[in-house]
């Protein structure tokens, strides 16, 4: 098989970056070791960026988004045993953000490449880029037992931190960047009403905690949990307990609890690989970069990922131009550096860590102070959540 950009991923930074090409007239082959229903079945990110849901209407699957996501002006943030709200709106000239689960616009851009007739290959296994520094670079797989190859003009990196494409930057041209956190998230779905109409991240000396949501129907919440822990340590009882300890009074006497419909423990980290360009080989989204899931800027910069590689091939295909694909690299990592240290701003701010110096103690508590005293602070923390310009 032959084609012009071939895809290793069907997660979103692929199947978005499929379906703009496709609306362009470039050709692709998107390249799934998973089934779509595995695909479909993980729960990720929550909340989305402006720039995210412009790409998702630019590439004509926003519809159901701006139907059944929710807009959000502003967030709260519990401490203390009080709720303060940063007001997104006021404080990022109008803008927000909205709610919509990665799973549903997932789907949506499955729905999009179906509907188009794109060509999207599950359960492709051993998946191998192959010559991505010659000027014919392929990729070989085997599907149902039998071994398959496409050549391709451009080989895009989009399969995640486990993914194979990043190894096959050799070591002595990769450098990475790796900040290991001491804890993960531990993670429910539950089919029942928020407990607020806007997100609330809370800090307390027990550990985070975060009530986020899908729907006015279905509510995600999570707590930090050690690294050791366990799905199997936590009833839901248990966990609904320990979620209202971390929550101010006035919260937890309306929360909702019921079953939960799933339950996953996820690492928290920080990763950055560079280049994320390598011969004819494109690395973006989780591939490339992770963020502890804090500041919501996980999916979002793989967001300015895709924007970056779409209007770079773009302009290489209709215009001759490659200075696009030139200067990937050095403009995704711009911004995949200010998503990091957003990250990690949010995380050491709002999260508990055990022995930390009582200095440092107190710099996080003089932070979180200084934000709500400060118009600067919170401009500062709203111009990165709603995104930064592409
Ligand atoms: P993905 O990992 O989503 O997709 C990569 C795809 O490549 C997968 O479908 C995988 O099966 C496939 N693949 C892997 N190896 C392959 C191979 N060798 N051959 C072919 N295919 C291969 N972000 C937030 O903003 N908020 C959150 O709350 C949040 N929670 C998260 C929880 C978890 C457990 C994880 C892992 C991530 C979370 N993230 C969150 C970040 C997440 O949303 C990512 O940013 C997002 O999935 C990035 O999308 P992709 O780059 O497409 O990578
Ligand atoms: C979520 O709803 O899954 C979510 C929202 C905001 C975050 C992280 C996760 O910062």
């Amino acid at each position: 098989m032959k084609t012009q950009v071939c895809i290793i991923g069907g997660g979103p930074s692929g199947l978005l970056l499929s379906q703009l090409l496709h609306l362009q007239g470039i050709e692709t082959v998107v390249l799934e070791r998973q089934s779509r229903e595995y695909v479909l079945s993980r729960i990720r990110a929550g909340v989305l960026e402006n720039g995210f849901t412009k790409l998702m209407r630019q590439a004509q699957c926003g519809e159901r988004m701006d139907k059944e996501g929710e807009v959000h002006d502003g967030f709260f943030i519990a401490h203390e045993g009080k709720l303060d709200r940063v007001d997104l709106h006021k404080y990022s000239n109008g803008n927000s953000v909205m709610v919509y689960g990665q799973t549903e616009l997932t789907r949506d851009l499955y729905e999009a490449r179906d509907r188009m007739n794109g060509i999207v290959i599950h359960n492709a296994e051993d998946v191998q880029p192959h010559d991505v520094k010659g000027v014919k670079p392929y990729v070989t797989y085997r599907k149902d037992n039998a071994e398959c190859r496409i050549d391709c003009d451009y080989v895009i990196g989009a399969d995640g931190f486990h993914g194979v494409s990043r190894k096959s930057i050799p070591p002595d041209v990769l450098k990475e960047y790796e900040k290991v956190y001491p804890f993960g998230w531990l993670g429910v779905l539950s089919r029942t009403k928020p407990v607020s109409p806007e997100l609330i991240y809370a800090k307390h000396d027990r550990g985070f905690a975060l009530c986020s949501l899908r729907s006015q129907v279905l509510s995600r919440y999570y707590i930090q949990v050690p690294l050791s822990d366990s799905v199997d340590n936590w009833s839901d009882d248990e966990f609904w307990a320990e979620l209202k300890r971390r929550l101010p009074a006035e919260v937890a006497g309306q929360l909702i609890t019921g079953a939960t419909i799933e339950k996953s423990i996820a690492p928290l980290r920080s990763y950055v690989a560079e280049p994320m360009r390598y011969g004819n080989l494109f690395l973006a989204g989780d591939a490339a970069h992770i963020v502890p899931p804090t500041g919501a800027r996980g999916l979002n910069t793989a967001g300015s990922d895709i924007y970056y590689l779409y209007t770079g091939l773009v302009d290489f295909y209709k215009n001759n131009d490659a200075s696009g694909l030139e200067q990937y690299s050095e403009k995704a990592l711009a911004r995949v550096w200010k998503a990091q240290r957003f990250s990690w701003w949010m995380t050491t701010m709002l999260h508990t860590f055990l022995d930390t110096p009582d200095y440092d103690q107190k710099l996080k508590e003089i932070d979180m102070s200084y934000l709500f005293s400060s118009d600067a602070a919170l401009s500062s923390l709203a111009e990165n959540y709603v995104g930064l310009p592409y």
